[in-house]
């Protein structure tokens, strides 16, 4: 069947790559780009644009219906760091447009739907390396807390109404097209970008937190492959373990040095660090290898290349 793909929050750091990536796929009218503001130029020139809030589940089937969408990729949402500031907009945001994709699903309006969660569903009683699938969660954050309540209820429907929907907890994502917002893992983007303008940068996370991480090439290949993947393999439906690489700022930052010896970081710990010490410093991802051959292919060293080198040229 012809797919007819929707990416809600086609604008942000995933949602560009995610949408450009799909564009070349399945062709450029074949996939919607959808969010409340528009975005750069090449994905608003690449292919149909709306502006959609998903909240609103009218003007979400209107699109739907119009386009003959089957599948939605669900990618706006709050993340760590500002739903701290603003709990409750966070939850109404993240919860209301899962549950307005999902009853499309359930009603049968669309086929499939991928929606990320993150590591921000473990929490300080979750085992902090090599965290399995299954474990303890028990999230801190009002993030951690939306996406593991997220991540049950996609469980909950594909066991009760048979609806497809796939799920990958996502580490920090490092690209240079788009810039993230409102992270905790930020930091990993933004210290490429001040190493090459200002060639020192003020951390907001301690020299020796280790969090997971992943370059955006990595995250988009492993969303289309469990996105073609025989839905018999899929045995996990709420979310899964992803991992490529874990390393602390004082890492990222050697790994800068060797490319720009004259960089500096300096560390002022805020409000993030409290978030960034309740998640894992690695993850166990053996049930996506298993299930879907997931296999990453950027270490912290390829990351800093193209971060540094793209960033220099200054690309689109
Ligand atoms: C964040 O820092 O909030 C996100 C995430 C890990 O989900 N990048």
């Amino acid at each position: 069947m012809q797919k007819s793909i929707l990416i809600i929050g086609a604008c942000g750091q995933i949602g560009t790559e995610l949408t450009l990536t799909l564009r070349n796929r399945y062709g450029n009218e074949n996939v919607i780009a959808g969010d409340i503001r528009e975005g750069n130029e090449t994905l608003m020139d690449s292919g149909p644009f709306e502006i959609l809030d998903a909240t609103d589940y009218d003007a979400l089937e209107e699109v739907v219906a119009y386009y003959e969408i089957n599948e939605v990729y669900l990618m706006a949402a709050m993340l760590s760091a500002t739903a701290e500031k603003f709990p409750m907009r966070a939850w109404n945001l993240n919860m209301k447009t899962l549950f307005n994709v999902l009853n499309l699903a359930r009603d049968k309006k669309i086929d499939t739907v991928f929606w990320p969660s993150s590591i921000a569903v473990f929490g300080p009683n979750t085992p902090e390396t090599l965290t399995p699938q299954s474990t303890v969660m028990e999230p801190t954050t009002v993030y951690g807390i939306s996406k593991q309540s997220g991540e049950r209820w996609c469980n909950y429907y594909h066991n009760k109404f048979g609806v497809d929907v796939r799920s990958i907890r996502y580490p920090g994502l490092i690209s240079w097209k788009t810039m993230p917002g409102g992270g905790t893992t930020d930091y990993a983007v933004e210290i490429y970008h001040k190493a090459l303008s200002d060639k020192k940068y003020t951390c907001f996370l301690s020299a020796d937190t280790e969090l997971p991480m992943m370059f955006m090439d990595d995250a988009i290949r492993a969303t289309l492959e469990l996105m073609e993947a025989d839905p018999k393999n899929i045995t996990v439906r709420s979310s899964y373990n992803l991992s490529a690489m874990s390393f602390t700022p004082a890492q990222v930052a050697a790994s800068i040095k060797g490319h720009i010896p004259e960089f500096e970081i300096s560390y002022q710990p805020d409000f993030r660090q409290a978030i960034a010490d309740t998640w894992p410093s690695s993850i166990d991802d053996t049930q996506a290898r298993r299930d879907w051959g997931w296999k990453p292919r950027f270490d912290l060293e390829e990351t800093t290349k193209e971060m540094l080198g793209n960033i220099k040229s200054g690309r689109p």
